[in-house]
């Protein structure tokens, strides 16, 4: 994809620092949205909603999570830390423990002390509860959002296609009976429900045998559980529930206070596109790509409901919006959902190869959008930008400065994420089950090791569906410009180009 940019170089020199401003912050959060998934990246559901926001603000085509699976994105993006720097952070199981340390605050907790209501609608994933003593989900479940800065939090603990199905309104379950305590165990079954394996029949998806376990909605999930049947979730409702959530929470902070009126931060940071893709049946079908397709139909509409609200309550000119992904897309990833039947011509991934779990370019890059409606110089920016840097941006936004145990690998990139500058990062590091690569200007270097591409699967017979390339040393070295598919490794005719980049590694990253 060819991007033009329409933002003048002489607006650089028109920005002026806005420390007095503190306006309401809300960062989008979508699961698994690849950079091409929107229409105004060239997906082919239409996202009106998002694509309106887009032309009001600066749609980014170098614009990355730090990690291609959800713990490490998550994590990058709420303390400014680079996520290879906390082994803790890789993909969860839904008993994990919190993995920030409270005492590191994240920009939630930042906000907080700087006078902002905080909220967090959504996903989690980064774990609940402390190392030391095993989780009572029948208690008060801490520590978790509240304790690293939310002030409000509803959410499910994992993913949705990991128990347990419920959701926890401010460290306790929703709707719990207490006569019917919740287990969870991801090593050996608990309780008498069924299970994918046990009772396919039950299931209205089919999934692989990992997600095979406790069925919850006739879904079966990844890892066991038993009790709490009053509080489980309905994949169908989620999406609307999240939402509800995130929309009270806007029109509550909105009210004409007489005494000290907040500005708020809201995290929403819906289920879609991560399976199962279970949407409300007024979503089922409505595009032509299937469940995948239906889900992205799903987001775009919750994104036009918040733009509603904040229209509604006399919001919107008075807040910055962040829209982007944890990772690049995935099709296949579990539950047979026709997501690469149905894809037709549309590629999740854009002009990149890869996705979800790779150190591929599909992997990290992703959808990356700021509106602050009124504001932003609106226009396309082919700037590098990476959510490790929405931290100290936001410091600056607020005119505050970043605390010193947070934030210290992102950048204050205001002007740039407002439109008034072209400058972005001169490089970023981009990491995938634990390894990483480095994008500097048009190169990209992937160092040594593995690098992962999940295919996906059509049947059981066609087997695991991942596609795994062994790099030997030196390393892979592409020109993205010339070859965005990473197909041809320059690495042979570039040392000095392949040194350089190893530099900046064995500087930011050097275990
Ligand atoms: C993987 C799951 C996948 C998904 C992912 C987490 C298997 C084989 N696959 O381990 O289905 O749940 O974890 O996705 O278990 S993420 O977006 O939250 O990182
Ligand atoms: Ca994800």
């Amino acid at each position: 994809m060819k991007c033009k940019l329409l933002i003048g170089a002489f607006a650089a020199l028109a920005f002026v620092a806005s420390a007095a401003e503190q306006p309401n912050i809300i960062f989008i959060y979508g699961d698994d949205i690849g950079y091409g998934d929107f229409s105004c990246y060239g997906g082919e559901v239409d996202t009106a909603n998002i694509d309106t926001l887009a032309e009001e603000g600066v749609r980014f085509t170098g614009g990355y999570c730090t990690a291609a699976t959800c713990t490490p994105s998550r994590y990058s993006l709420l303390t400014g830390e680079y996520a290879f720097r906390n082994k803790g952070a890789q993909i969860l199981p839904g008993n994990a423990p919190l993995i920030i340390d409270p005492a590191r605050p994240t920009i939630a907790a930042f906000l907080r002390d700087n006078g902002y209501k905080t909220a967090l609608s959504g996903k989690w994933h980064l774990g609940l509860g402390s190392a030391s003593e095993p989780l009572d989900w029948n208690g008060q479940i801490k520590p978790g959002p509240k304790e690293v800065g939310f002030e409000y939090s509803f959410h499910m603990a994992a993913t949705a296609d990991r128990v347990p199905s419920v959701y926890i309104k401010n460290g306790r379950v929703v709707n719990l009976d207490a006569s019917d305590p919740i287990q969870v165990n991801y090593q050996e079954l608990v309780g008498n429900d069924p299970t994918g394996i046990s009772h396919p029949h039950l299931l209205k998806l089919q999934a692989d045998e990992q997600h095979g376990k406790t069925i919850v909605n006739g879904v079966s999930r990844i890892g066991w559980m038993s009790g709490g049947n009053s509080a489980r979730f309905k994949d169908e409702d989620m999406a609307d529930t999240y939402l509800n959530k995130a929309v009270n929470f806007i029109i509550e902070n909105s009210k004409p206070q007489t005494s000290n009126p907040k500005p708020f931060f809201l995290y929403f940071a819906p289920n879609e596109n991560h399976v199962p893709r279970v949407v409300h049946p007024r979503f089922q079908g409505s595009t032509s790509l299937g469940p995948r397709g239906d889900a992205l139909a799903v987001f775009d509409w919750c994104v036009g409901r918040l733009v509603q609200t904040l229209k509604e309550t006399g919001q919107y000119e008075n807040t910055l919006i962040v829209i982007t992904s944890d990772n690049g897309p995935v099709l296949f990833d579990g539950y047979w959902e026709a997501a690469i039947e149905r894809q037709g011509t549309h590629d999740a991934s854009g002009p990149w190869r890869g996705g979800k779990y790779s150190r591929w370019e599909g992997g990290t890059r992703v959808p990356f959008i700021v509106t602050w409606p009124g504001k932003s110089k609106p226009g396309i920016s082919d700037a590098i930008v990476s959510q490790v840097d929405l931290y100290a941006s936001v410091a600056a936004l607020i005119g505050k400065p970043v605390p010193e145990n947070a934030g210290q690998d992102g950048e204050n990139l205001l002007p740039t994420l407002l439109g008034d500058s072209l400058d972005g990062r001169e490089y970023v590091i981009q990491e995938a089950l634990t390894q990483i690569a480095v994008r500097k200007g048009n190169w990209k270097y992937i160092p040594p090791g593995s690098v992962t591409e999940r295919l996906g699967i059509m049947t059981w017979e066609e087997g695991s569906g991942w596609k795994k390339t062994n790099v030997a040393e030196p390393g892979l070295l592409f020109h993205l410009s010339e070859d965005p598919t990473e197909e041809h490794d320059l690495a042979a005719k570039y040392p000095n180009r392949v040194q350089e980049m190893r530099d900046i590694i064995m500087q930011v990253a050097p275990e």
